[in-house]
């Protein structure tokens, strides 16, 4: 079949036109430098009023036989440019991702960024190495509520309603409530030996009670609220010796010291007897107390660290087991206390402050590896 425009001149007229166009921008197109000079060469042909768009514009009032014959090179003409446009923004996009590759290098070498950082406090620091400690000479970590009722908190620990040990306590209490248990908020860790002494776990046991605790006071060496760690051993045989020997352990492994001694002073607590407030020597070093040494030394000195003693036997039968059956030993210790003697804050307030300051200097990385890394007597 011959072709359509033959022997009419305009149409070949237009043909032409339409030919020269498609090149003309199809060149355009493929020298365009950048997505800019791009996006202006897709305006000037394919916007409202582009070259491509003006031509595609005129189909609308051309005879069916005109349409027929121009038609099809306009469309094509608006195909090819379209297509041309698209690959020639994917090649520019391509190159531009090309370069900003190889002007980009990584130093896998460098230190990681690691941005604004949190730090562990002190106290949780302690917690965990008390833990870990204990738990090397066979203790798992016991935990209780810390609203309280009277008996688990007194009573039960031998101290009845008219004792005078209840006003060292300087207690929280809840308003009475009718026909309810007195409340208040735990002033040791006690009670959660109690409730595990309850709770069918049967001998022995070997339970340390770390956890907030309340007392109304308020200076440089008290807070309202504290940590306390207690521990609780009720087994067959047990004597003072047993409690000695954990109570160094635990120290000299706690302040990373051989040179540990230990000072048992007789004292007086309702929950044990006999009852030992334990003492550590320290010695003089620049005029710090250090921790280890002789005590009685010429630049040595004594400081107390913990309350202890073997568990009356009262309480070992409040808690339903029979004393002449099984014995046992309990200490106790403040947390922030053992905190500041190793870490060598002296302002136990600023512990609660949450002053940012404060806990940068004196809080831990938790991406530090732990200081015990050989375990009790390694
Ligand atoms: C049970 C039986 C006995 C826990 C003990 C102490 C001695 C003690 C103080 C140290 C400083 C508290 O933080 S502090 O104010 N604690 O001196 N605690 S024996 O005795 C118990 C506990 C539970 C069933």
């Amino acid at each position: 079949m011959g072709s359509r425009f033959r022997g009419n001149d305009e149409g070949l007229k237009i043909m032409t036109e339409i030919s020269a166009l498609k090149a003309g921008l199809i060149a355009d197109i493929a020298a365009a430098g950048t997505l800019d000079a791009l996006e202006a060469l897709r305006v000037g042909a394919l916007g409202k009023s582009g070259v491509v768009t003006g031509l595609l514009k005129t189909l609308g009032g051309m005879s069916p036989d005109e349409r027929m014959e121009k038609g099809p090179p306009i469309q094509d003409l608006r195909e090819s440019v379209t297509a041309a446009l698209a690959d020639k923004k994917a090649a520019l996009e391509q190159a531009a991702l090309d370069a900003k590759l190889a002007s980009e290098k990584v130093d896998m070498t460098l230190p990681a960024d690691l941005g604004t950082q949190g730090s562990v406090h002190a106290v949780s620091q302690v917690m965990d190495e008390l833990a870990e400690i204990f738990a090397d000479l066979g203790f798992s970590v016991a935990t209780g509520p810390e609203i309280e009722d009277d008996w688990h908190n007194f009573t039960a620990l031998n101290i009845p309603e008219t004792h005078p040990a209840r006003a060292m306590h300087d207690t929280f209490y809840f308003p009475d409530e009718e026909g309810q248990k007195r409340m208040l908020l735990r002033t040791h860790t006690s009670p959660v030996q109690i409730r595990t002494m309850m709770n069918g776990t049967p001998p022995p046991i070997r339970i340390i009670a770390p956890g907030r605790v309340y007392r109304s006071d308020s200076d440089a060496t008290h807070t309202p609220m504290f940590h306390q760690i207690e521990g609780l051993v009720i087994d067959k045989g047990i004597t003072l010796g047993h409690l000695k020997w954990t109570l160094e352990t635990f120290l000299k492994a706690f302040f990373e010291r051989e040179d540990i001694v230990l000072r048992l002073r007789p004292s007086y607590f309702p929950f044990t007897e006999p009852s030992v407030e334990v003492d550590v020597g320290y010695t003089l070093t620049n005029g710090q107390r250090v921790i280890g040494g002789d005590g009685d030394a010429a630049d040595g000195g004594w400081l107390e660290v913990l309350g202890s003693g073997m568990v009356n036997r009262r309480v070992i039968e409040a808690c339903g087991l029979d004393p002449d059956e099984w014995q046992g030993f309990a200490f106790g210790t403040g947390v922030d206390r053992l905190a500041m003697l190793k870490y060598g804050m002296n302002d136990l307030r600023a512990f609660f402050d949450g002053d940012l300051r404060w806990l940068k200097h004196y809080g831990f990385s938790a991406l530090d590896v732990p200081t015990l890394s050989g375990g009790v007597g390694a």
